[in-house]
């Protein structure tokens, strides 16, 4: 979507997010550059990398979990209100009234009582209090971090949350009474004290399983990963997964055994869950080998014309833009009347005449012409060079190179 009107705002003390509108007070840190962010939805963009990366998650837990009849069992939440409540994104969680993460200077508050969400883990209780017991939330997050090649402060997170019931956990055996998820036992490194130490290993392992099969299906078998022990107070145990991207041990998710008593106040009572929650932007920038986090924001042909294919799981190694500017011209002919006509012969031709000066083609207008009954495409054209500045009369002569052949092979006229 184009911000030709603004999805949020700040005027006075009113605060307006996609819709919504509240009354900013002493904690509105929020500012019209970081509100301009809202409503791009980079991972709802057809064709945008983060968006790849989503479906191919979603992918693979659909493949991952099935219900008895062959169904996906996780139900995917991608459009959730990214204005929460300080107990959705905190108190829902356990995070201790006094805790670092709630700072003022950490986040982007709409007032004393809301903020932008600052991870996707604030939909969690809602959704388990609503019934839902696996799903995705993908969306963007806000924080107020530094910003550099691998932060930014709008970036996007994918959850995943999976609750288990006994049956679900240990399969049905003859003698279902020697299982048990819950017990009244110490909290111990491994397992919560309402835990069984059996159950919650499995769950753990079932954790690991998936989100390792996850980077093996996108990275590849041979990518070397490591789990590293982490702290969240909505789980315990918890556990990062790391991967080397340049020599360097990058964070890809946290992760852990939910808290029980986040099920029990969602009203879950017979089930153990585990979460995660993954940064879209990491993983992105591993797959595709993108360098720095900002570039997702670009709305530069050059990067986004990268990733214009329909499969997800297609293969692309991100090649640097030039820094060299774009030259932009259009092309309009009518189709030919009797014969058929594919806009892929046209890419195909333009590719072939302009080479690696073309960087994008697409149909900008089509329209039919009611008394002729005749079709016209309007076709733009971007061209750069890699090394150097195009001049536009070269520009204009592999232009003319091109409707010159377009008419000639594909029996257009060129208007
Ligand atoms: C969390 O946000 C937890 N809510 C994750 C979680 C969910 C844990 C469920 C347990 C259960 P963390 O702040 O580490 O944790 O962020 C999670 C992931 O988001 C990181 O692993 C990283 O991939 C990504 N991430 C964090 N900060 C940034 C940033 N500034 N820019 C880009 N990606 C980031
Ligand atoms: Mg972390």
């Amino acid at each position: 979507r184009l911000l030709s009107t603004k999805a949020a705002s700040v005027n006075g003390t009113k605060v307006e997010v996609l819709g919504r509108e509240y009354t900013g007070d002493h904690m509105t840190n929020v500012t019209p550059h970081l509100l301009s962010h809202i409503g791009r939805d980079l991972h709802l963009q057809p064709h945008h990398p983060l968006r790849h990366v989503a479906q191919r998650v979603t992918q693979h837990m659909y493949r991952q979990y099935l219900s008895p009849r062959g169904n996906p069992l996780f139900s995917v939440h991608s459009q959730l209100h990214p204005v929460v409540t300080t107990h959705q994104n905190f108190d829902s969680l356990l995070i201790p009234k006094d805790h670092v993460s709630r700072k003022k200077s950490d986040n982007f508050y709409i007032n004393e009582t809301h903020l932008l969400r600052a991870h996707t883990s604030a939909h969690q209780s809602e959704l388990i209090s609503m019934g839902f017991d696996n799903f995705l939330v993908i969306g963007d997050v806000y924080r107020r971090d530094d910003i550099d090649a691998s932060h930014y402060p709008v970036f996007h997170q994918l959850e995943g949350v999976r609750l288990c019931t006994l049956k679900e956990l240990y399969g049905t055996h003859q003698n279902m009474d020697a299982y048990h998820l819950f017990e009244n036992g110490e909290r111990t490194e491994d397992h919560q004290g309402v835990h069984s130490a059996e159950a919650a290993r499995r769950m753990e392992a079932e954790l690991k399983g998936c989100l390792l099969g996850l980077a093996t299906s996108l990275f590849g078998q041979d990518t070397e990963v490591r789990w590293v022990d982490a702290y969240f107070p909505f789980t315990h145990p918890s556990w990062e997964l790391e991967v080397q991207i340049n020599g360097e041990w990058v964070e890809l998710l946290g992760c852990g055994i939910m808290e029980q008593e986040i099920l029990a106040n969602a009203g879950v009572q017979d089930k153990i869950g585990w979460a995660f929650g993954l940064g879209l932007e990491r993983w992105a920038m591993k797959l595709y080998g993108i360098p720095d986090i900002r570039l997702f924001w670009s709305t530069d042909s050059g990067f986004l014309s990268q990733f214009r294919f329909d499969d997800p799981a297609t293969p692309v190694t991100y090649k640097a833009v030039s820094k060299y500017n774009p030259c932009i011209n259009d092309i309009s002919f009518w189709l030919p009347k009797d014969q058929q006509y594919e806009s892929a012969d046209f890419y195909d031709l333009v590719r072939s005449v302009g080479g690696s000066l073309v960087e994008q083609v697409n149909l900008v207008d089509s329209f039919t012409h009611p008394k002729k009954q005749l079709t016209s495409h309007c076709y733009r054209i971007v061209y750069r060079h890699m090394e150097r500045v195009l001049t536009q009369e070269e520009v204009n002569d592999v232009h003319r190179k091109i409707e010159q052949e377009a008419a000639s092979s594909l029996q257009v006229s060129i208007r």
